[in-house]
């Protein structure tokens, strides 16, 4: 197979993504919780609540999620505890989502973005950086435009001297000797089809980008920039929080060399724990010494294709444009003694969370001019530990609440094994959860002259 010698290094691609997100949000409601070890929990019932985002503050105290807020405060005894709200009986995210909202905008007028989640997004920077470096002038790019970035596998350090002495230093002096290390090996701005250029370009335009976060939503975020998703994600855990990680190719390889498999996006799950067993590998590197038909032997060839490249850092999917969720849903777990086990239990939550969904859909539709076609329900059954154990579908007919929950209801009766004529569900819900999904756009006021309307 032909390979150009810039094989993966055609596009610049970043990651951003809010440090310690729904603590930023509670911090910016109540400007005392600031610059403090700090927490959000959500219910207060048991052990103080559930620890669900950590500021850096409290995680040097060793805090982490999923921690009850009481253990956490043995840890550090100054905590705040801020609490997500609640209503419907449910955890309510609205404050979180908005800013999202916020966020996603201040972003979308630096790229086309793609939403991954509530508090992160890629671009692909591929065209800003081309007509950004038309527009530069002939000279080498400074330090002084790159003052959050971290430049991986930089400095260079190749004598034991050099690691003492680096070992020495503080970090953003590490930081910037390594910055300018890597400056100094760039091209003239010039020679604009050189890959790692166009990554110092696509990391100025990421510093002006997160600036502009800050100075329009009061949110710290960090960012990695690199040549394709996995590798824009995975830069941009390097140097958190407040920080940026350009990853250039040529540092992959190090890099990757002690990099567990479960680390890589979209190998934390199944087939990243397969890939171990079957290959009996630790490490994402290790792949490379496989052919891409040993590889295809065992995974299939696409997929093997695409672990030849990955353990090399190429990868090729695109950034899809879409600022949008791709679907819209709430869930609420029943844990223990409080799993659902009559069938008026679970019609009152279906309820509840109908009327969460049905508020949301009519927000979403009014903003953003679309309606989703269709509804599903999953549940998870007493004694299952997988998220969901059962999910089906159906039409979702129309944005109201009495009917999303009946039909809900109607397509999960089956799975009660209780007698028709009981009172009893059985086996017990631990979960349940409504999603709406398969936007369209809302049809128009204009069409059909409102002669069709209801
Ligand atoms: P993350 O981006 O995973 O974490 P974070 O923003 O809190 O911290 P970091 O600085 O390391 O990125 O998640 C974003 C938000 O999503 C987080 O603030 C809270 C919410 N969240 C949950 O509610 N439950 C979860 O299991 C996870 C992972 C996140
Ligand atoms: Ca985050
Ligand atoms: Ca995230």
């Amino acid at each position: 197979m032909e390979q150009s010698m810039d094989y993966g290094k055609e596009r610049v691609v970043a990651l951003v993504d809010m440090d310690c997100f729904y603590v930023q949000v509670e911090q910016r409601i109540n400007p005392e919780l600031k610059n403090k070890p700090c927490v959000v929990a959500q219910y207060k019932t048991w052990k103080g609540g559930g620890i669900i985002a950590v500021s850096y503050e409290a995680r040097a105290h060793g805090v982490t999620r999923n921690m009850w807020a009481d253990d956490a405060k043995k840890l550090c005894p100054d905590l705040q505890v801020a609490r997500v709200r609640e209503s419907h009986g449910k955890a309510d995210l609205t404050h979180y989502r908005d800013a999202s909202v916020e966020v996603i905008e201040v972003m979308s007028r630096f790229a086309v973005i793609e939403r991954a989640s509530i508090d992160e997004a890629y671009m692909d920077l591929s065209a800003s950086v081309k007509q950004r470096l038309r527009s530069i002038e002939d000279v080498q790019i400074e330090p002084h435009l790159l003052t959050s970035t971290f430049v991986q596998g930089y400095p260079q350090a190749t004598t034991s001297q050099d690691k003492t002495e680096d070992a020495m230093l503080d970090n953003d002096a590490v930081r910037l000797k390594g910055l300018g290390q890597w400056l100094a090996s760039l091209p003239p701005t010039t020679q604009m089809d050189s890959a790692d250029l166009q990554l110092a370009v696509g990391a100025i335009i990421v510093e002006e980008m997160r600036a502009a976060v800050e100075q329009c939503t009061g949110f710290q975020c960090s960012a990695g920039i690199s040549h394709n998703k996995v590798l824009a994600k995975l830069a941009c855990g390097l140097n958190k929080p407040n920080r940026q990680t350009v990853l250039p190719l040529s540092s992959v390889t190090q890099l990757f060399s002690s990099l567990p498999i479960s680390k890589i996006r979209n190998l934390g799950g199944k087939l990243g724990a397969s890939i171990t067993e079957t290959m009996e590998v630790e490490n994402i590197g290790e792949l490379a010494k496989f052919t891409q038909g040993q590889l295809a032997q065992h995974f299939g060839v696409k997929t093997g294709q695409w672990l030849y490249d990955l353990c090399r850092g190429i990868e090729f999917e695109p950034v899809k444009p879409r600022q949008l969720p791709k679907s819209i849903g709430c869930s609420k777990n029943f844990p223990g003694k409080t799993s659902l086990a009559t069938k008026d239990q679970v019609q009152h939550w279906l309820e509840q969370l109908a009327l969460e969904l049905e508020e949301r859909l009519i927000k979403d539709r009014d903003m953003n001019g679309r309606v989703a076609k269709l509804l599903t329900v999953g549940v998870r059954l007493a004694g299952e530990t997988k998220p969901s154990s059962y999910s089906r579908c159906c039409a979702l007919a129309r944005y109201e609440a009495s009917k999303i929950s009946t039909d809900s209801y109607a397509i999960i009766k089956s799975l009660n094994c209780a007698g028709n004529h009981q009172q009893a569900w059985s086996p017990p819900l631990t979960l349940l959860h409504l999603s709406a999904s398969k936007f369209s756009d809302a049809p128009t006021a204009s069409y059909g002259g409102g002669f069709l309307s209801e």
